[in-house]
């Protein structure tokens, strides 16, 4: 598929995607849905870590596509929250790491975006918010899900009855995003952890994710046994041999994902 709204750029075992739509401020229409959808299911494991920004300096994401949403009905409301719902649960059980450096506004689907992710940093310009009842909608592409699991239910509330817009000092107090950065050092310090999250076992890092995504909904009993299961798991992978001779032996692990 040719992407028209996607830049893509790969560095070392990292991918940086680029949400690239100018003139609606990289605003989700349903054929950068269709893009994003093509672009996270044809990843392949040459992709370790993945990073998401918006292009330009002033927006991540300003939301889904009023233009287009303006003269949905139901059913097409339908079809279009799925569509965004498919990519971003696709996206957050990718097997990798996923960072969303926030560079700008984060509104509407553009935090529910953001929130897809496994971890936001973001630039000290950017503003997080939830305005969709203001339009006659409520968070389409899974807000009201995601929100208050990440900031809790009295804030994701208030976000969202009120639509207000919060700005990056906020979002880091309320625990919505983990760091804040000048604009100019944003894609550097996204480049910097993930660089990190390089040097380690790949397999771990993806068993990790999935107890820490799939426990989160199960009781203490359930989410405990899974990482139980998880964790033996990790004894049939050459990179915990390997791992574990590196630190007995005094010399640096080089893993290989298997
Ligand atoms: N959609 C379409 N165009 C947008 C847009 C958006 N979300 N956001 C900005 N634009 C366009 C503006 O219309 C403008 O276009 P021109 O007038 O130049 O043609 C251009 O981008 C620049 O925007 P502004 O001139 O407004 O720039 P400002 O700096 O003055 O303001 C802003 C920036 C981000 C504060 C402002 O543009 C704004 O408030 N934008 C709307 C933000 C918003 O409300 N976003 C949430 C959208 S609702 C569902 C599934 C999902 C969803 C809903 C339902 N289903 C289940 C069906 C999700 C909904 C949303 O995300």
């Amino acid at each position: 598929m040719e992407y028209n709204y996607l830049k893509i750029e790969h560095k070392g075992g990292i991918t940086i995607l680029t949400i690239s739509a100018p003139k609606t401020l990289n605003a989700l229409n349903s054929g950068i849905l269709k893009e994003l959808g093509d672009f996270v299911g044809k990843l392949d494991a040459s992709t370790r870590v993945l990073i998401i920004t918006g292009d330009g300096e002033k927006s991540f994401v300003a939301g889904a596509d009023i233009s287009e949403m303006a003269h949905l009905n139901e059913p097409q409301g339908v079809e279009f929250g799925r569509l965004g719902a498919q990519v971003f649960r696709a996206i957050e059980t990718l097997p990798i790491p996923v960072i969303a450096a926030v560079n700008g506004y984060a509104l509407g689907g553009g935090c529910e975006l953001a929130m897809a992710c496994d971890i936001r940093i973001c630039s000290n310009n950017a503003k997080f918010g939830q305005p969709e009842v203001g339009l006659g909608i409520i968070p389409g592409f899974s807000g009201t899900y995601r929100l208050p699991k990440l900031i809790g239910q009295g804030y994701a509330k208030e976000m969202i009855y009120t639509g207000k817009a919060i700005r990056a000092d906020e979002a880091l107090r309320i625990g919505l995003v983990n760091a804040v950065y000048a604009p100019e050092e944003l894609m550097g310090k996204a480049m910097e952890m993930a660089e990190m999250m390089l040097k380690n076992a790949p397999v771990a890092i993806s068993l990790a994710k999935q107890s820490i995504n799939e426990g989160y909904d199960l009781d203490a009993d359930g989410a405990i046994g899974l990482e139980n299961k998880l964790f033996g798991k990790c004894f049939a992978t050459a990179d915990q041999k390997e791992g574990m001779d590196a630190f007995l032996n005094k010399r640096e692990a080089t893993f290989k994902g298997e």
